[in-house]
């Protein structure tokens, strides 16, 4: 078995650095966050992923994988940091993938390969990469093995997805893509394609996350039409996914995480062609203001209204809150208040009303800096509540327990996930996307 060395020890770095070395390679983990290093070697875990906490664990004990605060010598690198996007600025962060090709370079030897996972713009592996590992006086192809293989393990699942996922292997040369093939044969257990070279494979990453993007935003048409119409969309989404080669995905409160509000950018980023992208984007981020709407059409005015809004992480069963639906949801909520007050009333100024309680929960989120309250003080008195999470906390609550809490009775479910009749049933109107 051969020596691994994984770069970022974040979602996808540390479950498979802990994957090697469970399948019997010499792995050593590097962040360049000593605060990530010190927690994974006191028996800590800075992430929250189903399984994570005893598969690193065994890794750990079996001396397999350590946790180093420097780089060295490796037969394979692996990168799986993060590339973040800077919408405003309208360019892909890539410091982190340089720092980790800077930090590599001066212990790469002849035989050795380098694999990037982390999702990047076009070209990044050969434009970005390449350059800075070849000041170590090695060229490409030739003395070292460089290669593009997408991670595409989803939150909530990563460890079997990890294993159980096809994989995508594109190489600056044929070389080079069997080098990466030998090692990740070592323990997937889907298929493992190669692509022509690793601009291919980058393309394809970007190509499954836009088309799931591009995806929930016609979900999300879909079901303001249908609203139009007077129609229920749920029922209109499962009706016509009964077509063999339909499958339209589900509508929600927008879309977040790290990958599917970013990709589609970079799918874009050296590219004129993109027209329908950047319009299913718009889609999206344009949902947290629907939600809005639907609480205005209950309750009328905002200023000085209590809201409970349960579900912070941007999606189901995980405690990531980057980019989430309810941070926009809570932005929008704001907004809509500052505008009420700015906007003239009869009397010619704008209302003078008070702004807006928002309360955010979530039993998954433990991040001080968002200001999350408990169950019982989110809802205490509240005006209305809006589930933007579909957490399973939240389908087994009790409405009546709910309704004796809160002030009123109206309830957003932009996930479909409460049973309408029996909160109808507990005297609560509930409205859906
Ligand atoms: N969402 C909807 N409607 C849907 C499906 C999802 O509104 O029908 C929302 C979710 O609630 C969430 C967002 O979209 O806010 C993204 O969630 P997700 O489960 O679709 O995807 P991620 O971001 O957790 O993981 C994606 C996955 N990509 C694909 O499924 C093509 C995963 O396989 C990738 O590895 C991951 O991005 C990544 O790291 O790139």
């Amino acid at each position: 078995m051969s020596t691994v060395f994984v770069h970022g020890l974040g979602y996808v770095g540390l479950p498979t650095a802990a994957m090697f070395a469970n399948y019997g390679h010499d792995v050593t983990g590097y962040d360049t966050d000593d605060a990530v290093v010190e927690c994974l070697r006191g028996g800590g875990l800075h992430i929250e992923e189903p399984g994570l906490r005893a598969f690193v664990t065994q890794a750990l004990e079996s001396g397999k994988l350590t946790v180093a605060h420097e780089v060295d010598e490796a037969k394979y690198h692996v990168i799986a940091v993060p590339t973040p996007y800077d919408r405003g600025a309208g360019v892909p962060d890539l410091q982190y993938v340089r720092a980790a090709a800077d930090a590599i370079a001066p212990h790469l030897r002849t035989g050795d390969t380098v694999v990037l996972e982390s999702t990047v713009p076009p070209t990044t592996t050969v434009d970005v990469l390449r350059p800075v590992l070849e000041r170590s006086g090695l060229s490409a192809g030739t003395d070292f093995a460089l290669v593009y293989c997408p991670e595409t393990v989803l939150p909530g699942n990563i460890i079997t997805e990890l294993k159980r996922n096809d994989r995508i292997v594109g190489g600056v040369n044929g070389v080079s893509t069997e080098a990466a093939v030998r090692l990740y044969e070592s323990f997937v257990e889907g298929e493992i394609y190669t692509a022509a070279d690793a601009t291919t494979a980058e393309v394809v990453k970007l190509t499954q996350n836009t088309f799931r993007d591009v995806n929930i935003a016609l979900a999300n048409e879909l079901a303001l039409v249908s609203r139009d119409y007077g129609v229920d969309s749920r029922r209109v989404r499962e009706l016509a996914n009964v077509h063999p080669r339909v499958d339209v995905h589900h509508p929600g409160p927008g879309v977040g995480g790290h990958c599917l509000p970013v990709d589609p950018w970079f799918l874009g980023y050296d590219s004129d062609s993109l027209r329908l992208v950047p319009v299913a984007r718009a889609v999206n981020d344009g949902m947290s203001d629907h939600v809005v709407e639907l609480l205005e059409a209950e309750l009328g005015s905002l200023a000085g209204r209590r809201i409970a809004l349960l579900g912070v992480a941007y999606k189901r069963g995980v405690g990531d809150t980057r980019r989430s639906p309810a941070l926009a949801v809570a932005a929008a909520l704001r907004d809509a208040v500052e505008e009420e007050r700015a906007a003239p009333t009869d009397g010619g100024a704008g209302s003078s009303g008070g702004g807006i309680d928002v309360r955010l929960h979530d039993p998954h989120v433990d991040d001080e800096s968002l200001g999350l309250v408990d169950f019982d003080r989110a809802v205490a008195d509240a005006d209305a509540a809006v589930v933007v999470t579909g957490h399973e906390a939240f389908t087994d609550l009790d409405p009546e327990r709910v309704r004796d809490a809160m002030a009123g009775s109206s309830v957003v479910d932009t996930r479909a996930v409460l049973s309408v009749p029996d909160w109808e049933a507990a005297g609560f109107t509930v409205r859906r996307i």
